[in-house]
């Protein structure tokens, strides 16, 4: 192979790797920094397809209204994706009480590697 054939391989596989970009969330209900009336569900919907054995989310609270830190701690929820694997709904447990919270996600998409991140929001 020449140098112009590799040079030409090389573009082509940069050109390639937005195909295997890593899950980002690109909405979510409550949206993030959002303050709403207490959430039945929460959910993320992802740019691209999650595999759902190795994907999930953990709810906390955060705190009360005004008075960050009190109150905190894990919340009971259970995560489940769409047929499709790119909407994530979680289900509290019990209805959520008026604080803020934080839902940090976990997945793993296209490229196999484990991605995270987090949406805040409060409930009033
Ligand atoms: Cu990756």
């Amino acid at each position: 192979m020449n140098l112009r054939a590799t040079l030409l391989l090389a573009v082509i596989a940069l050109a390639a790797t937005p195909v295997l970009a890593h899950p980002k969330v690109v909405g979510s209900i409550p949206a993030a920094g959002a303050t709403v009336a207490s959430p039945k569900a929460i959910s993320l919907t992802f740019s691209e397809r999650l595999f759902e054995k190795m994907s999930g989310a953990t709810l906390a609270k955060t705190g009360m209204a005004a008075m960050p830190g009190h109150g905190a701690g894990p919340v009971r929820a259970e995560a489940a994706l769409s047929d499709d694997g790119k909407v994530m709904t979680v289900t509290p447990a019990a209805a959520l009480t008026p604080g803020s919270y934080r839902l940090d996600w976990f997945g793993v998409g296209g490229d196999t590697h484990r991605v995270t991140g987090s949406v805040s929001f409060t409930v009033r």
